[in-house]
């Protein structure tokens, strides 16, 4: 998409201007509309946004019609849809045009997750995997949406997360296989067993509780693997659960650069009848090599929900406490500074990855 002879092949291309080089970023923006005159509403969006004087080769998706997930109950239908441009904006420059956009749109924030005229989120914006107060790129539920992953097939299939490197198109692939299901890592172990108890109460969810391991554990690349100050092929190679799947564990980083984890971490593989339906577990189980056919399996989670505290001071934490170096599972973001909200969350989460998601436009020229 980027129009320079100097494309970097990393969502960033730099294009020569007299003296100066300026970075050009692939950006992916989503549109939401449910209260109003929605086509109205997203169609003024997408013009106003293409408009913008550094947003360059603005494609729009087609338009999908999708049932709302989460929130409050009685909303209607969605109208979504995504957009993706050059840019030589930041991310922050480009989330305060979108908001501009949001109340030039008559947007009223009452309620979050409510019913809204217009939203617009930043979803990707190059190779950034940060942001700052009040903006969190990749956007940290998207993962998991095939109301915006769908869209996104349309127009941007190619981009690549940052943190994990997949496709947007293998993403959506991979959602839409096996069972909805999240492994929470990070956080405290008795977080993560509050989190699947409440699931299973509220909305009767399937969950497996971590059972501790008798060595400790690092992950490596994006599977746990015994510590071990040796070698790494042979940890590489090393099946976490004894009785487990004879599957080889993927191992693409050096091992230095694995993640610690705790002996509760990590626990055995998961074993779903596959009539079960979306399943949450409370620790990583192993995972397949990328290229193995495993990866659809209904006992290998969609994603991996890395639990984040925030506070007042730091809502937003540094990039490296998120994403530690190393992992090549997709991942969702979940903050649990409010368990309620939390458990409301992964179940909407796990609800997001099959939504039904049905064009109503033949193409993106609808605006
Ligand atoms: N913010 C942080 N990062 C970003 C980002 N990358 N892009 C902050 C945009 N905003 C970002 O957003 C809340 C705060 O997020 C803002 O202050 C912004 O600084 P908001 O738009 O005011 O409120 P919201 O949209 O209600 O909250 P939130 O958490 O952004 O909701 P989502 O994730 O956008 O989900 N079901 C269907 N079918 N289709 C939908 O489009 N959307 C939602 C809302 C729920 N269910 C849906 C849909
Ligand atoms: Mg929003």
């Amino acid at each position: 998409m980027c129009s320079s002879h100097d494309g970097q092949g990393d969502g960033r291309c730099f294009v020569n201007a007299g003296e100066v080089d300026i970075v050009k970023s692939q950006c992916l923006i989503s549109f939401g509309s449910n209260l109003g005159d929605r086509f109205a509403l997203i169609s003024d969006a997408a013009k106003a946004v293409a408009g913008l004087p550094k947003v360059n080769q603005l494609q729009a998706s087609r338009l999908f019609e999708t049932p709302p997930i989460g929130g409050p109950t009685g909303q209607e239908p969605f109208l979504n849809a995504v957009a993706a441009f050059d840019t030589d904006a930041s991310a922050r420059e480009i989330l305060d045009c979108l908001q501009a956009i949001e109340t030039d749109l008559g947007r009223k924030r009452r309620q979050r997750w409510g019913a809204r005229a217009i939203d617009l989120d930043v979803v990707l914006h190059g190779e950034l995997v940060g942001g700052g107060p009040g903006l969190i790129v990749p956007h940290p539920r998207y993962t998991a949406r095939q109301f915006v992953l769908q869209p996104a097939c349309d127009v941007a299939a190619h981009y690549r997360d940052p943190r994990f490197g997949w496709t947007l198109q293998r993403l959506a692939e991979h959602i839409d296989q096996g069972t909805p299901s999240l492994a929470l890592v990070g956080g405290d172990q008795a977080i993560r067993e509050e989190l699947c108890n409440r699931l299973v109460a509220q909305f009767g969810i399937t969950t497996f509780a971590a059972k501790p391991l008798a060595e400790p554990m690092k992950v490596v690349g994006n599977a746990p693997a015994r510590v071990s100050h040796g070698r790494r092929s042979p940890d590489l190679e090393a099946n976490v659960d004894q009785a487990g799947v004879p599957e080889k564990l993927s191992g693409e980083m050096p091992a230095s650069q694995g993640a610690d984890v705790g002996s509760d971490q990590v626990g055995s593989v998961i074993c779903v009848d596959p009539e079960q339906g979306p399943w949450v577990s409370a620790f990583m189980p192993p995972l397949p090599q990328l290229t193995s056919p495993e990866t659809a399996s209904v006992n290998v989670p969609r994603l991996v929900a890395r639990m984040q505290s925030t506070t007042d001071q730091t809502r937003w934490p540094a990039p490296h406490q998120m994403w530690p170096a190393g992992w090549r599972w997709p991942e969702y973001r979940l903050e649990i500074d409010d368990l309620d909200w939390a458990v409301s969350e992964l179940a909407s989460a796990l609800s997001s990855m099959r939504c039904p998601v049905e064009a109503v436009t033949a193409d993106g020229g609808w605006w």
